[in-house]
């Protein structure tokens, strides 16, 4: 038998940990044969970590063969204690007359304190997926603290906007998602994200050739998939869990078992490649394959392409800008 895995998720007793433990637990990430140890964090506050308490008694009473160990924590570094995996997914929401500059330095702070935690207690070869907002920032701040371990480790999700964009091109062309290769989704999770399918193929025709509707990508695909996470609050009250959990699976799945050479996309630190700023976490097309990522090469940008991708980017830049004199 395979020895266990140990995967930390922060945030574990908020509404995503919620769908996401189960399904780490149950095999879904890292593999049938693959038993894990969770170790969850949470804020000190007694009400989380009460929490925190009632969903590993759900666990206990799943029985999950795979669920090898499971420990509560309030301090990262124990939380993170040589860990294979660590989903960041806690992070500080935008309370009521926060600016995006209190959100973006509140953020700075819990990321800082973490990348530094896993820096000093996490596996040397610890596989980092930030889910919590501002997700591409926040995974750049915990790479920047965390210099002893190597920056490709620390990623962001975009997956879950991958999702959306694969489900609303299948819609449109009355296709199921599985037709659909090679779509992609460029720059930072906020609206800003621009969902590329200029090189995708359905059933292995040119997807723009089928779609052949200019009118529809810039009026309704793009802010569909841009705002759905909006669409989500205004309908369930609640962002984005089941969905979001989904997300962070089929991500860490993805970079561990490998996509055997079809594409997805994972937030990831820039090698300067398509002009990207070299350590900016953009999003990008990937394959991935032995544990690695790597950045689909050689594409021609179109010019609304290349237009989105400069609007995401400058938005990203900003953020960076923002909490700039946090880092060190
Ligand atoms: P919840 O508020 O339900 O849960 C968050 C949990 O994190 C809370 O239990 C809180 O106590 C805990 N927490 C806060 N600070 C912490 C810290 N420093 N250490 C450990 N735990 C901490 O939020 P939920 O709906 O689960 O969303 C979590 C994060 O995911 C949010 O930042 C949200 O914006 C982000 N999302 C990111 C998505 C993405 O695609 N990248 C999509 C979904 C989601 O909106």
């Amino acid at each position: 038998a395979k020895a266990p895995m140990r995967v930390a998720v922060t945030g574990a007793a908020g509404q995503i940990g919620y769908s996401l433990l189960f399904r780490i637990a149950n095999g879904d990430m890292l593999g049938k044969d693959q038993p894990v140890i969770l170790q969850l964090l949470e804020i000190p506050d007694e009400k989380a970590q009460k929490a925190l308490k009632g969903v590993m008694m759900e666990l206990d009473d799943c029985a999950f063969p795979l669920l090898a160990g499971m420990t509560a924590h309030s301090d990262p570094m124990t939380a993170f204690k040589d860990v294979d995996v660590a989903l960041l997914v806690g992070a500080r929401p935008r309370g009521p007359g926060m600016e995006r500059k209190d959100l973006l330095e509140a953020n700075a702070q819990i990321f800082t304190v973490q990348g530094k935690a896993l820096d000093a207690v996490a596996s040397r070869n610890a596989k980092v997926l930030v889910v919590g907002n501002p997700a591409n920032t926040n995974a750049y701040i915990a790479m920047k603290s965390a210099p002893s371990l190597p920056a490709k480790n620390f990623t962001a999700m975009l997956r879950l906007d991958h999702n959306r964009a694969l489900s609303q091109l299948a819609a449109k062309v009355g296709k199921p998602i599985t037709a659909i290769e090679k779509l992609c989704v460029w720059g930072n999770h906020s609206p800003t994200m621009y969902a590329d399918f200029t090189h995708a193929t359905i059933d292995g025709q040119p997807a723009k050739a089928l779609v052949n509707d200019e009118s529809w990508t810039k009026d309704v695909y793009l802010p569909t998939v841009g705002k759905r996470g909006a669409a989500i609050i205004e309908a369930r009250g609640l962002s984005s869990a089941a969905s979001a959990a989904n997300a962070a699976i089929d991500h860490v799945r993805d970079w561990v078992l490998g996509t055997n050479g079809k594409w997805t996309t994972m937030g990831i630190p820039s090698d300067g490649s398509y002009g990207i700023p070299e350590g900016m976490v953009f999003g990008f097309p990937v394959t991935t394959e032995n544990g690695e990522y790597k950045i689909v090469q050689g594409l021609q940008v179109d010019a609304f392409s290349q237009e989105r991708i400069n609007l995401t980017l400058k938005e990203l830049q900003e953020e960076r800008d923002g909490v700039k004199h946090l880092v060190g």
